[in-house]
């Protein structure tokens, strides 16, 4: 492991709310890593913040009959506050709205500029007559060319995540008044991605074959297999960041040039408030750099993002970019203009205190190498049935026997036998294999090595049935429940990087502060002989059929 770490989540467009799609594909992975990472005892920053450039947002503004700033300014609040509640520990999110974000990427632009490395060139990009505006990205839609999905955006179609330029596009059609567009020269300035073809090929194909998931690693080969091709990273816009020359009247920074270096301003902006260098965290060889995305951003975060950031010079490059694919609700597709989606503010407002019976759902069922399905009958299951009747269940029976047999107080460990070590030993087993798991980014496992804690110590407090000795070997129930309270103890630290809330409640019930992951593993006795802990609370509840027939029923509206 490595002595600093920068991680970041992809930058949510602040045109709407965050979804589970959103959840389970980036900032819950991304959080279990740095939570993890923080109980490690590592210097680590989680970046991230609005992303609230580019068409998306005047779209959204036109549809509104409002200004793009009271469109980013609704939806920025609207996700930090909601992810932040959901228990997304961020060290920063900002928004690519700043002034310090401003700067950083017309600094990297005319940098770039400056190094001759940027091409000016007049090129043909479809016009709406009526609209009398260019129609870059999101303002157009088509057929896409290599999947034929007919709803294609201008710069990447979401059916098959290939990223494209609007004049690839089959039979465009204007998205502001749906006219055929025409097709007009204007100048652009371009990042000749073609000149790092060998740099790209050297560091990922040669260096990521092992470590990087297989859908990433091969969604960046058939990338470079068709050539990389110079990028157009400017646009006749009116909203986003001015391009700072003066012969770029009326064009801005294209959103896919801006947003990235938002994780650099973000950390230069946290940074600042904190007292420290920023340049560490990008900048030093030993600091492990981490992009948490969906699939869609693939090719941004490993290609084009990389050889921004390799023309600017003295930067790291991602160590890994761990990228899920998609989710589905219902078996159908999440769609924000369908409504079809369960958005994050709802689920809070439905559920109050349940945040880790969603984690938990879309933890174990994240899309981590395939597309995967959300229902709300398996939040149903997963919480009735594993959340209640396993992991509640045997921290309730240990706490109720120790407050019943000792008022409380953890009995002494007396003369542990081979079951008792045997058992503590196959739980330091688990502590291991969650850790692997969590470092290879295989979080689905990690979660449920975890949970087979709580399962080794319902099966011991089955076989060992402490209810039957009490009377005729009391010192033989003080060594099972004194065992038992430190699975509870451990259990308390592994599953905080996945089910926060829940960890915090059993540590409040254990009566003991935040351990480290340290602990965990190697500390036999983790609480002490005549430790007072807490009456037991209610760490989950029985979600009933009727619940969920509402969720089903609201979705259907
Ligand atoms: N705003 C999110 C998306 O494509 C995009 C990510 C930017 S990360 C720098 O849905
Ligand atoms: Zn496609």
């Amino acid at each position: 492991m490595s002595k600093r770490y920068t991680v970041t989540a992809a930058l949510p467009y602040a045109n709407g709310a965050i979804h589970i799609g959103h959840l389970a594909g980036v900032y819950i992975p991304a959080d279990i890593y740095v939570r993890y990472l923080r109980l490690q005892k590592k210097e680590v920053i989680y970046i991230c913040g609005s992303d609230e450039h580019g068409a998306a947002i005047s779209i959204k503004a036109k549809k509104e009959n409002k200004t793009p700033k009271q469109i980013i300014d609704k939806y920025h609040k609207m996700i930090k506050e909601s992810l932040i509640e959901f228990g997304i520990t961020f060290d920063n999110y900002s928004r690519t709205s700043k002034e310090i974000h401003r700067e950083t990427a017309q600094e990297f632009f005319i940098d770039l500029y400056k190094k001759n490395i940027l091409e000016e060139k007049e090129t043909e990009q479809l016009y709406d007559e009526e609209a009398n505006q260019f129609l870059a990205d999101r303002f157009v839609i088509g057929t896409c060319p290599f999947c034929e999905n007919e709803e294609a955006y201008g710069d990447q179609c979401e059916k098959c995540g290939n990223t494209l330029s609007t004049t690839d596009l089959k039979n465009p059609k204007s998205i502001i008044s749906g006219s055929t567009p025409v097709v007009k020269k204007t100048k652009h300035w371009f990042l000749p991605l073609n000149n790092y073809q060998d740099f790209i090929e050297d560091w990922i194909l040669k260096t990521h074959q092992k470590d990087w998931k297989p859908n990433v690693y091969g969604q960046v080969k058939s990338w470079l297999t068709l050539k990389l091709k110079p990028r157009a990273v400017t646009r006749d816009l009116n909203w986003g960041i001015k391009v700072p020359l003066e012969t770029a009247k009326g064009k801005v920074l294209y959103v896919w040039f801006d947003a990235p270096i938002g994780y650099i301003s973000a950390t230069k902006e946290w940074a600042q408030k904190n007292n420290v260098d920023w340049k560490p965290f990008w900048q030093d060889e030993e600091t492990t750099l981490v992009h948490f995305i969906g699939k869609d951003n693939i090719v941004f975060h490993c290609i084009i993002f990389p050889c921004i950031l390799k023309a600017k010079g003295n930067y790291i490059l991602p160590k890994n970019v761990p990228a899920n694919e998609f989710l589905n609700l219902e078996n159908k597709k999440l769609s924000t203009s369908k409504n079809w989606a369960v958005w994050l503010h709802e689920y809070l407002q439905d559920f109050p205190n349940q945040q880790d019976v969603l984690r938990y759902t879309l933890i174990s069922n994240a899309p981590e190498t395939k597309d995967s399905n959300f229902t709300w009958a398996d939040l149903q299951v997963k919480n009735n049935n594993e959340l209640v009747a396993i992991l509640g269940n045997f921290i309730n029976r240990v706490v109720v026997l120790i407050h019943k047999y000792y008022n409380g107080e953890v009995p002494s460990i007396g003369n542990p036998d081979k079951i008792d070590t045997a058992t503590m030993e196959h739980s330091k087993n688990l502590i291991r294999k969650v850790e692997d798991q969590i470092e290879s980014f295989h979080y689905r496992g990690a979660l449920q090595s975890a949970m087979d804690i709580a399962r080794l110590g319902n099966k011991y407090l089955a076989d060992q049935e402490p209810w039957k000795l009490i009377k005729t070997t009391p010192e033989r129930v003080s060594t099972i429940m004194n065992t038992s309270i430190q699975i509870v103890a451990k259990l308390s630290i592994v599953l905080s990087p996945f089910l926060p809330f829940t960890a915090e409640k059993i540590q409040t019930i254990l009566n003991i502060k935040s351990l480290d992951w340290k602990t965990a593993k190697d500390t036999f006795s983790i609480i002490e002989e005549k430790h007072l802990i807490n009456k037991p609370t209610l760490l989950f509840q029985r979600i009933e059929d009727e619940v969920i027939q509402e969720q089903l029923d609201k979705l259907k509206q």
